[in-house]
């Protein structure tokens, strides 16, 4: 791909973490990097098993291919390849690879000079996946509380896990992530629908300043957050949103584990009721 002309004064050496500048480069549009290096070896690793647990199993159906973790009888012990040893091992590679990716962020971050709010975002995701595929199962002591690696038999996981509690939409946790999650979409779509508004009015209109947008929210509802002051909302609702979804997945079991529409019986079991 060819080089854009302001790329030359933005690829600037250094600011690397680790490995002085080994992979102080760019290949394409790409940089490289000690962790881009690391990126590309566990992806390659983690997908080659993949296709080689796949290659074991009963399908090549894409929607079918599972790759379950070993069975709750194997606890936190390392299972025989064909029997989730393979699902331990792809674990391993993906939490590699989505650390590498993170800190190869950050390391672009450094040259740019930029903060570090993309990462940081970025690492909510790997706390979400993580607790889900190793803090869990350590709580509960067995790797075989995990999900598999399948894109239908993940649902299922998610559906059965979900029973196991009864009706998990009574889990709070889960209640506050939900909430958090949908109230991210209605910002996202206030400010894209905004922005367009102001920044994209249709052909022969001039385009509007930021004023006009603080004014349409203050006509509106009487307050406007601001422009720099919408992107702060944005970025704490959606890494909220996740971190609450890691929440109500580690105190299901491992806290809870009743159904969750037992737990509010703390309610009913007020003293002012008696
Ligand atoms: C749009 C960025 C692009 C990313 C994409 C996903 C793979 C998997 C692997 C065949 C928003 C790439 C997919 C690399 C291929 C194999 C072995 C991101 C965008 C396009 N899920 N989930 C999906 C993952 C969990 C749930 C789709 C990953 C939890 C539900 C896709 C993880 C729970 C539904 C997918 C993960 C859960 C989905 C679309 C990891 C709770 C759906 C994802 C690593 C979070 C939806 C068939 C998307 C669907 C869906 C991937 C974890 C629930 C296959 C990689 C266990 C209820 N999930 N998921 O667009 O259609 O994300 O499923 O944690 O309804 Mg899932
Ligand atoms: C885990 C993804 C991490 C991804 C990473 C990156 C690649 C590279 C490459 C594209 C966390 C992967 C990258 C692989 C790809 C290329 C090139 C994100 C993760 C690191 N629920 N529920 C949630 C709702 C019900 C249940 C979260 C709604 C039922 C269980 C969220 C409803 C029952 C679990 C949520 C609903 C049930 C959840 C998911 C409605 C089932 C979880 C978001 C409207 C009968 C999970 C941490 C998330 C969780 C979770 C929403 C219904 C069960 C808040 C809106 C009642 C068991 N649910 N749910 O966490 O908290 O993303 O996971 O009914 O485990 Mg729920
Ligand atoms: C935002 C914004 C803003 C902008 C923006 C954006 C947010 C202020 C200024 C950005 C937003 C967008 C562009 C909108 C669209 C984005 C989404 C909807 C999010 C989802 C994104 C995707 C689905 C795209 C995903 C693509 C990825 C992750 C790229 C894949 C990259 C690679 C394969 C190469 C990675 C490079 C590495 C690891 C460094 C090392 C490189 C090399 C050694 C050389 C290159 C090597 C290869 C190509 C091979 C590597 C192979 C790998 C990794 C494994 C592949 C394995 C297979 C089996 C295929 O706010 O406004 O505007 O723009």
């Amino acid at each position: 791909m060819a080089m854009l002309s302001f790329e030359r004064k933005y690829r600037v050496r250094g600011g690397t973490l680790l490995g002085g500048d080994m992979f102080d480069f760019w290949v394409g549009p790409f940089y490289v990097g000690l962790f881009g290096v690391t990126t590309v070896f566990f992806t390659f690793l983690g997908t080659a098993l993949i296709i080689f647990a796949a290659s074991q199993g009963p399908t090549w159906n894409i929607w079918q291919i599972s790759i379950a973790p070993p069975d709750l009888s194997y606890g936190l012990a390392f299972a025989p390849l064909l029997k989730g040893g393979l699902w331990q091992i792809i674990t391993i590679c993906a939490t590699g690879a989505f650390v590498s990716w993170a800190l190869r962020e950050v390391e672009i971050c450094r040259k740019l000079g930029i903060g570090y709010h993309v990462p940081f975002a970025f690492s909510f995701a790997i706390l979400a996946y993580v607790s889900l595929e190793i803090i869990r199962p350590l709580l509960l002591g067995a790797w075989g509380h995990a999900f598999p690696y399948g894109i239908m038999s993940h649902l299922d996981w998610v559906s059965n896990v979900g029973y196991q509690y009864l009706h998990f939409h009574y889990n709070p946790a889960h209640m506050i992530a939900v909430t958090l999650f949908f109230t991210t979409v209605l910002a996202l779509a206030l400010h894209g629908g905004l922005i367009l508004s102001a920044a994209n009015p249709g052909k022969g209109k001039t385009m509007r300043t930021p004023e006009y947008e603080d004014t349409f929210f203050r006509d509106t509802i009487g307050y406007s957050i601001g422009t720099l002051g919408i992107h702060r909302l944005g970025f704490f609702l959606a890494i909220s949103a996740v971190f609450w979804s890691a929440v109500c997945i580690i105190i299901s079991g491992p806290f809870w584990s009743r159904g969750w529409p037992e737990w509010w019986d703390w309610w009913l079991n007020l003293p002012i009721w008696i």
